[in-house]
């Protein structure tokens, strides 16, 4: 495989001890100024008598408090915002997956770093100015789509503003307009599979030639299967809208984990129950810390995402440290009978037994006070709702597979093909009946 393009060699290949050092005077000016300039980030700071003299390494960040979403929504929709309104240029929402949005904004120097961040990732999946980007994210307050259109003109890319939904005309597009570079979620790219299997047509006579997948979390089994069958090398690609969008962290062509640009922001892995900072390759939920963000700086963000990260050199050059394929948010995690449960875990065990359809919905319920799960998914071939004994073993064998890798018993129910939702932006895997 040959090495990589560098968008920003200079930050992103930097020694740490150089890195470290930007760090660390960047904190003490993002820490400075929300102290003046955002009540939120003053009080809780004034409350533990802490400033940006306190700062005299990098490990003193864990003396500040933790920002959540509760602080967000306390503050809407602008409590949190560092600048004057006049100042701000833009405004996005978080999708609102887990409750009520929360408002986010940009100056120009906002949007410059995040073009700049984006175009950093979508070069490190391989994107040129020679690539056709087809983004079929929605163009909405939703970060998605602008942060990745942005970055691709930057890189000199041809941009195709698709937006999400009406599959047939994407498909449409993508033959007729040669697009190169499809950007969206992995749910939705699978949706397009499917709906091109459907119409007959076949992949290879598409210009596709890479994925650029993120804002939900996706196995390696996930990967495979739309490589496959898009035909397309697929990466993966990180961010959240309270902390910036699309271009927090990235994959290189190593695919070992996506590099989180550390020169603009500082992740720390944390135990969700107690706060407390873990060492270096713990799993556990990001914590991240803007260091750059002028309309909305973030200090000590609880992401909820469950990840860790790795610092050991990447032989891509690049410096910064990769952030592993989240296992999903904590809020996602499903508590079974105790045992704590991700959807992609599960999604792992059905794309490793034949017959199984990526499309697959859980859903939760209390029977007589005790927790239940059910698995549905679609299965590939007609012939087992024909065959009641066949369809019997299969679920046996699926129900045996899934109590051993998740610890705790799962029921599974199979449905016809193409019986399940499909999706056009973040998939909804959970179905909980156990509230109201
Ligand atoms: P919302 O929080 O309402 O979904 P966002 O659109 O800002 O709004 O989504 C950010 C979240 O999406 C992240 O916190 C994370 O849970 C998820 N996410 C984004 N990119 C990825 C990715 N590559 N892998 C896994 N999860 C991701
Ligand atoms: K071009
Ligand atoms: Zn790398």
């Amino acid at each position: 495989r040959h090495a990589d393009r560098i968008w920003d060699p200079v930050n992103e290949c930097m020694a740490r001890e150089e890195l470290e050092a930007l760090q660390l005077a960047r904190l003490r000016e993002t820490i400075d100024r929300v102290s003046h300039s955002v009540p939120c980030y003053r009080n809780k700071f004034a409350k533990i008598g802490l400033g940006s003299k306190d700062l005299q390494t990098l490990e003193d960040l864990s003396l500040f408090p933790f920002t959540t979403k509760e602080d967000l929504r306390l503050n809407y929709p602008y409590g949190m915002f560092a600048v004057p309104l006049r100042q701000v240029v833009r405004i996005h929402s978080s999708s609102g997956t887990t409750g009520k949005p929360t408002v986010v904004g940009y100056t120009r120097n906002d949007l410059q770093t995040w073009t700049e961040l984006a175009a950093r990732f979508m070069t490190a999946a391989g994107v040129t100015e020679d690539d056709i980007v087809h983004v079929a994210f929605g163009y909405g307050l939703f970060t998605g789509a602008f942060g990745l259109h942005y970055g691709a003109e930057r890189i000199g890319a041809s941009v195709i503003p698709m937006s999400s939904g009406n599959t047939d005309k994407q498909i449409m597009i993508m033959q007729d307009y040669r697009s190169t570079a499809l950007v969206c979620t992995p749910s939705y790219a699978l949706t397009i599979a499917d709906r091109m299997e459907r119409l007959g047509v076949n992949p290879a006579e598409l210009a596709l030639r890479v994925g650029l997948f993120g804002a939900e979390p996706w196995s390696e089994e996930m990967r495979r299967e739309i490589q496959n069958r898009l035909g397309l090398v697929a990466t993966d690609n990180f961010g959240l809208s309270e902390v910036m969008g699309p271009g927090i962290a990235g994959e290189c062509s190593f695919q070992c984990g996506m590099h989180l640009f550390e020169d603009h922001f500082i992740p720390e892995i944390i135990d969700p129950d107690t706060g407390e900072v873990l060492p270096p390759g713990s799993v556990g939920e990001l914590v991240l810390t803007s260091l750059t963000k002028e309309a909305f700086p973030m200090v000590r963000y609880r992401t909820r995402d469950i990840t860790c990260l790795d610092y050991s050199p990447c032989l891509c050059g690049r410096t910064h440290v990769r952030m592993c394929k989240t296992s999903g948010r904590s809020d996602d995690m499903l508590i079974i009978k105790g045992v704590n449960v991700f959807p992609t875990q599960i999604e792992e065990v059905l794309f490793q037994v034949e017959g199984c359809e990526p499309h697959y919905q859980l859903v939760v319920d209390r029977v007589g006070g005790m927790d239940t799960l059910e698995v549905q998914v679609e299965v590939n071939e007609r012939i087992f709702f024909d065959e009641m004994k066949k369809q019997r073993a299969f679920v046996d064998h699926l129900e045996k597979r899934l109590a051993s890798s998740l610890g705790v018993g799962a029921r599974v129910k199979l449905v016809e093909p193409s019986s399940m939702p499909r999706y056009e932006g973040k998939a909804k895997r959970v179905i909980d009946r156990r509230q109201g």
